[in-house]
């Protein structure tokens, strides 16, 4: 061993402490204030699309792992070489840390719901790491000089064995004390900050214009079919959120205000002097591609957004609703949608639960008709009254469309295997056009007639509605391709034009290839 690896390991050590003094201190700020969360997130939010597609294209939702480990083997990395570059003079490896401390400290001063004490992390870490940094060199000089080295060797001059033994022996239980405090920091910070005891104690209102019970008809049980009502543990997740944002109901407000007569603010306690009401609606990402499943169907309880927007007297030249997240995530909703007499709420409940964490606990926006990235805010903190032509919203800056209605499309469900038995073959789906409802759904083998499907009852225009077709299918006839396609309420047919997602939601009928033996 030489000192080169002293110093490799040293430098490797120096950016534990750092990293695990931050973690530690941030008990007592935030658990998002610490160099890992904070350039995390801010490399979440500067990863160009097209690469953020292909690495959750190979990876999945595994996408915040790979993440946190390659920002690990930078951080190995960049630790290892200031390691290499500090001298006594020469304070290289210092520098190093030190202006990385520095992009740590922008990164978490620049989080959405950062206050200044969100910099005392990445501070005092990097202090730390650098301290370590430079005992490593004296405890290297000082072998030095209790040797005969003359001053111009001590340089090229190396440490004897048992010297370099002992300071791996100091640096190994420095670093496993790091990460002991690093481990325990971040434990006990989310601990302290977890709702979901206080979410569990929460007692819903009970709406005053309730749903009426859900018509048995709406759901036909038929084997492979999507149920109707999505529970909320399988109910789809989209979200930038690198860890779930904890808000309590305590400290949560909804500030509404820009282009009003009179802001206001309420409060979790002030929504109990409202009047809920709880509503059936499907909600639908964008991103869902033809025949994909980021849809779900839940029911909602919340309040009005018509009656909140109305008590702070929009100005008549408004256009958009700009809400805002917690976590700094916007999205742009037409005034007028909002406003038009839909059951467009904030919530606070989904399926007779408090809203999960994971969905917006404690309120977010459910807009029937609108997807996700343009109206659905969880954790929404503010409702800005602004205009199109003056404020952007997160996804629109990326690129996608400012506007987002959602487009008529059904999804077939049943059958799944590919190689069929002869005879009755029930295919089966879900069909949605929320607020316009469904009016039918037709079914066509390969060049056949669209014919007819069975539709469920619907007991709401603003959710999916469920179809079955049976088809006799002729024995050993082969590979055959099933089609659907949904018309809305409005009589109009969904677009057989393929589209993908980007910039507007993805177009064109679904199919299925299937083998009759
Ligand atoms: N704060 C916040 N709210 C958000 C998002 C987000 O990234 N952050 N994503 C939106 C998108 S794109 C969709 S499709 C819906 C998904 O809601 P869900 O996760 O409850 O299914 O949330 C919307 N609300
Ligand atoms: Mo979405």
């Amino acid at each position: 061993m030489a000192d080169r690896e002293v110093r490799i390991a040293g430098g490797i050590v120096a950016g534990l402490v750092t990293l695990g003094v931050a973690e530690a201190v941030s008990v007592l700020i935030s658990p998002d204030s610490t160099p890992l969360q904070a350039v995390g997130a801010w490399v979440v939010d500067h990863t160009p699309d097209g690469f953020r597609e292909w690495v959750i294209g190979l990876v999945g939702t595994n996408d915040k792992l790979l993440l946190f480990v390659s920002m690990g083997v930078v951080a190995v990395v960049l630790a290892a070489v200031a390691g290499l570059a500090e001298r006594e003079r020469r304070p290289l490896g210092s520098i190093l840390f030190a202006v990385f401390g520095l992009l740590a400290v922008l990164a978490a001063l620049g989080r959405p719901a950062a206050a200044w004490t969100w910099a005392i992390p990445a501070i005092l870490g990097t202090a730390a790491g650098i301290l370590v940094l430079r005992s490593l060199i004296r405890r290297l000089a000082e072998f030095r000089e209790g040797g005969d080295e003359t001053p111009a060797e001590s340089d090229s001059t190396e440490a004897s064995s048992t010297q370099r033994r002992q300071v791996m022996r100091w640096l190994a239980v420095t670093g496993a004390a790091a990460v002991a405090a690093g481990v325990a920091g971040r434990i006990i910070g989310l601990r302290s900050r977890d709702v979901s005891a206080e979410r569990a104690d929460v007692q819903l209102p009970t709406p005053t214009s309730a749903e009426p019970p859900i018509d048995p008809g709406a759901d036909l049980k038929l084997p492979g079919l999507t149920p109707y009502l999505t529970s909320n543990s399988d109910f789809y997740r989209i979200d930038t959120a690198l860890t779930v944002p904890q808000v309590s109901k305590d400290d949560w407000s909804l500030r509404i205000h820009g282009m009003v007569d009179h802001e206001i603010r309420l409060s979790y306690a002030d929504l109990a002097a409202r009047t809920p009401i709880e509503r059936l609606i499907t909600l639908t990402c964008v991103s869902n591609p033809v025949g994909g499943d980021l849809i779900g169907n839940a029911r909602w309880l919340g309040y009005r957004l018509d009656e909140l927007i109305a008590q702070a007297g929009p100005h008549p030249d408004a256009d958009m609703v700009l809400s805002r997240s917690i976590d700094g995530f916007t999205a742009g909703s037409p005034l007028a949608v909002l406003t038009d007499g839909r059951d467009a709420m904030l919530a606070v409940g989904m399926n007779g639960e408090p809203l999960p964490t994971a969905h917006g606990y404690p309120a977010r926006l459910v807009v029937p008709g609108l997807y996700g990235y343009v109206s659905a805010t969880k954790w929404v903190t503010e409702l800005e009254i602004t205009r199109f032509d003056r404020a952007e919203a997160f996804w629109t800056k990326r690129g996608w469309s400012a506007r987002g209605p959602i487009k008529t499309e059904c999804r077939i469900d049943t059958p799944r295997g590919r190689g069929l038995a002869p005879g009755k073959v029930t295919i089966a789906g879900v069909a949605w056009a929320q607020h316009r409802g469904i009016r039918g759904v037709e079914v066509r083998i390969d060049q056949g007639d669209w014919q007819p499907a069975r539709l469920a009852a619907a007991p709401s225009i603003d959710s999916w509605v469920q179809w079955a077709f049976d088809w006799d299918a002729p024995a050993g006839s082969g590979v055959h391709t099933v089609w659907a396609r949904a018309t809305d309420g409005t009589g109009e047919t969904q677009t057989d034009q393929q589209q993908d997602v980007v910039p507007d939601g993805a177009t064109g009928y679904p199919s299925l290839t299937v083998r009759i033996g």
